[in-house]
């Protein structure tokens, strides 16, 4: 269940060997920078090491033809004047007398990352390799990339392994058009990317990397671009993304493997992509992944040109596929209304292929006639931007905490505590008082020893978990309301802060929805798994990361009639917040359920869910309208620049 890092010193021999301003940035250093920081921080251990191997001819061929394969393997015996000659046909791009061997070895390092998550030996991976990949088109080197490491790896393992779904995540800064044109019309594979456009005046300035480039044929609806219009795009921006695209898209498609084309020039910091993202932003990018496909996930790297930047992506990124929990992001704002427009965009575009986004918004008319205006307009904005534009500084992220215990349990003498958890049952660090109170507040429980024990224990364990002791824990109660109403009251003095209760059910509330209670009516209560899982992703978790909360509180109320795979994709998705702080309670009776959740209370995905159907327009027009109604308290909930008003 570990985590691969492949790397070998090998791909940094070669560099640029003539002036070229534009290529100047693709250094060895790139990878040395990346390598040290996994080394000095100790992640580099707790990885699984795998070797490097040179990927074969036909491996290569799987996405280049023969010719351009043919005319890559002369260039190690080039001259100077020739490599100049030769790099002259591509776009953005140099040769080395080296570098056909690196690009064999990297893209050989993505088929041995998959290799290595498809047959068990680990859970998720990643690859650190030059050159990058996702520009390479079948018979061109384009923008430092030679061959389509990730598209390679993607027909490998359909091939291979016969997969019938791969999930290509490109969160580079750059299109990668190779990756798009290998795709287009393959409905096997789907391919997301987001990236700087700014109506097409940023490189490669393709009319096709709009996001009306929704692929072809049968492939149709499974190409997905999300062009930035401007720099500066920020954590909630990528988050918007990821939680109004990105993700109901991917839980539809249900893919059996994810390949992230893991570039890092979208983090702030970058002179390519002249985003703010911060690099922990990338952890939460990558846990939001990892319950996908069973948490088979290969990010393989693509870009990254700042040498402080980019191995703090790298980090994040690795330490998050080891289990560590995500760092907090603090307050997040809402979209930029350019995001906002790119956002309603491609959710418009894409409506006729995902049942998920089939109640979009759609465009207004004047879409296309506007361009103008806001390209002038965005130009304008840029200009303004370049005279105070500066280096750009950042505090390192913080070292990220990993409490000692993972998972405490607090259950009935009769339940065996499962292996990887701590039995808990603890009043330890309590004063008498706060215990007696305990015993006064909840007395009607007399008979049973709940509020003797059980009550003061999930107020330690929350205490503990606050303290970092402790990472995350379950209850298995008697009576679950009666723990709930004293877990929050205990959580609101110990926070001082308002809680945000979000509550599924089939019943319509008495108490109105207001900014924080949500009531989320669903008309199978939470049995229709399209329609719970496109509550979870498009409005708990916006709410959720908006909210920052100290603590999660999840509670499975007695037949909820929530399957366990549906309850573990939520216990799994809401670890990204609150440092991994989840407390789960449930009542006794729901114990067949106990064992799924501790597994993925110890960081073991979920599994995948089957491919999903339409979720029932009752419910999507329950979650339309409670975003609705919501989105001008909580920002995150935005899909449409016409929501602002
Ligand atoms: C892999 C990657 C960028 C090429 C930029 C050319 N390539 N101007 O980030
Ligand atoms: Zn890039």
């Amino acid at each position: 269940m570990g985590t691969a890092l492949i790397y070998d010193d090998e791909m940094t021999n070669y560099k640029l060997l003539w002036v070229d301003s534009i290529c100047n940035i693709e250094v060895p250093e790139r990878l040395t920078v990346c390598y040290e920081a996994l080394m000095r921080t100790g992640l580099a251990d707790r990885c699984v090491s795998i070797p490097v191997r040179e990927a074969t001819d036909a491996d290569i061929l799987l996405v280049h033809s023969e010719e351009y394969l043919e005319a890559v393997k002369k260039t190690p015996y080039m001259t100077l004047a020739e490599l100049m000659e030769f790099t002259l046909q591509y776009g953005d791009v140099y040769f080395h007398p080296n570098i056909y061997h690196c690009a064999k070895l990297a893209a050989g390092a993505a088929l041995q990352l998959v290799d290595s998550v498809m047959t068990g030996a680990v859970r998720t991976g990643m690859a650190l390799v030059r050159p990058p990949g996702h520009h390479s088109m079948r018979s061109a080197a384009n923008g430092f990339c030679v061959f389509n490491n990730v598209a390679i790896a993607a027909r490998y393992a359909r091939q291979k392994y016969g997969l019938e779904r791969v999930l290509i995540v490109d969160w580079d800064i750059h299109h990668g058009q190779g990756v798009q044109y290998c795709f287009e019309d393959d409905p096997s594979v789907l391919y997301f990317s987001w990236h700087r456009y700014e109506h097409q005046k940023f490189w490669p300035n393709l009319r096709e990397s709009d996001y009306d480039t929704v692929g072809k044929e049968k492939g149709a609806g499974f190409n997905i671009n999300v062009p930035w219009n401007r720099v500066g795009m920020r954590n909630s921006d990528y988050l918007s993304v990821f939680f109004h695209i990105l993700l109901p898209v991917a839980y539809e498609f249900c893919p059996d493997l994810v390949l992230v084309c893991a570039g890092f020039d979208s983090a702030i910091g970058d002179p390519e992509g002249e985003m703010c993202a911060s690099p922990d932003i990338f952890a939460h990018l990558t846990h939001l992944l990892m319950n996908l496909a069973g948490g088979k996930l290969c990010a393989v790297l693509e870009g990254g040109y700042n040498l402080t930047s980019l191995p703090q992506s790298v980090c994040q990124t690795v330490q998050t596929l080891l289990g560590d929990p995500a760092p907090p992001l603090g307050s997040l704002e809402g979209p930029c209304r350019s995001a906002l427009e790119s956002l309603h965009c491609v959710r418009s575009a894409h409506k006729p292929y995902w049942s998920c986004l089939k109640y979009a918004a759609d465009l207004p008319a004047s879409e296309s006639s506007s361009k103008h205006d806001k390209l002038a307009e965005e130009t304008k904005d840029k200009a303004e931007k370049e005279t105070v534009k500066e280096e750009k500084v950042w505090p390192e992220p913080q070292k990220r905490v990993c409490p000692p215990v993972r998972a405490a349990l607090i259950l009935p003498d009769n339940v065996t505590c499962p292996a990887g958890c701590q039995r808990f049952s603890s009043t330890e660090g309590l004063d008498p008082a706060t215990i007696s109170k305990l015993r006064e507040k909840f007395s009607k429980d007399g008979e049973n020893n709940s509020s003797l024990t059980t009550l003061p224990s999930l107020v330690a364990l929350v205490d503990k978990m606050e303290n970092h002791e402790i990472y995350s824990g379950l209850a298995l109660v008697q009576d679950v309301s009666m723990a709930m109403t004293c877990t929050v009251q205990h959580a609101a003095a110990l926070f001082q802060r308002k809680t945000l209760l979000v509550q599924f059910s089939g019943n319509i509330s008495d108490k109105p929805i207001g900014k924080y209670h949500v009531p989320v009516c669903l008309k199978k209560g939470c049995g229709d798994v399209s329609g719970f899982m496109h509550a979870v992703l498009s409005l708990l978790l916006p709410l959720g990361y908006e909210y920052d909360p100290n603590l999660v509180l999840l509670v499975r109320m007695p037949g909820c009639g929530i399957w366990d795979s549906v309850w573990q994709q939520l216990t799994g998705l809401l670890q990204g917040l609150a440092q991994g702080h989840t407390l789960i309670l449930m009542q006794e009776e729901e114990k067949p359920c106990f064992v799924p959740t501790v597994s993925c209370l110890l960081g073991n995905a979920a599994p995948s869910l089957a491919s999903l159907c339409a979720p029932l327009p009752e419910d999507t027009e329950e979650v339309e309208k409670l975003r609705y109604h919501l989105q001008t308290d909580w920002k995150l909930l935005q899909t449409t620049v016409s929501d602002l008003h």
